[in-house]
């Protein structure tokens, strides 16, 4: 009896973090528990360590509201390749911040995809998987291929028992999306 004690906590503990399909149309949706406030966008040139970036959407209030502070436009050098990781937070209560990280690639993972779209100056290619080998797209790898002005769309995909290896950005619901301005220049 002890063991199914056991699975049933664990099932329960589960459950907390689900999604709610109210409204596909915003970039940023409420969680059932949890609201994705901010979404950063990581980036390292793998061949120049002083080369980083952070960039940033953060709609403190959530879902409607205030309008969000979309991210600033971040400089790219040509040529080069950046390792990228992208984080989700939960920062609706500045005391009390939730790193949904921590679920996405965690006890969620297969049951979440982020897609990775840019624009002909760039190429953005996964690499991490979920617990089931599927792509998971918490990071990937950007390279710049030609100067000039260019967009990277995170749009985190919430596909609740349905995702495979071959899910689409389409499949599914919306629980974030976000598109960082990005300008590739000569190094
Ligand atoms: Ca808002």
């Amino acid at each position: 009896m002890k063991t199914k004690t056991t699975l049933v906590g664990l099932t329960a503990a589960a459950l907390l973090w689900s999604c709610d399909d109210s409204s596909v149309e915003s970039p940023v949706e409420d969680h059932e528990h949890e609201s994705i406030t901010t979404v950063q966008l990581k980036l390292a040139n793998r061949a120049l360590a002083s080369d980083t970036l952070t960039l940033t959407f953060l709609d403190a209030d959530g879902n409607g509201g205030a309008k969000p502070l979309q991210p600033a436009l971040g400089r790219l050098k040509s040529g080069a390749v950046y390792d990228a990781t992208v984080r989700f937070l939960d920062q609706s209560n500045p005391s009390d911040i939730h790193d949904l990280n921590e679920e996405i690639g965690g006890s969620e993972s297969d049951d979440h995809r982020i897609f990775w779209t840019t624009g002909s100056k760039l190429n953005a290619s996964v690499v991490d998987l979920d617990s089931k080998g599927f792509l998971l797209g918490l990071r990937a790898t950007l390279t710049t291929l030609a100067t000039g002005t260019d967009s990277l769309r995170i749009n985190l995909r919430h596909l609740p028992g349905i995702k495979t290896a071959t899910s689409k950005i389409t499949d599914g619901e919306t629980d974030a999306d976000v598109a960082f301005p990005l300008e590739v220049t000569a190094p």
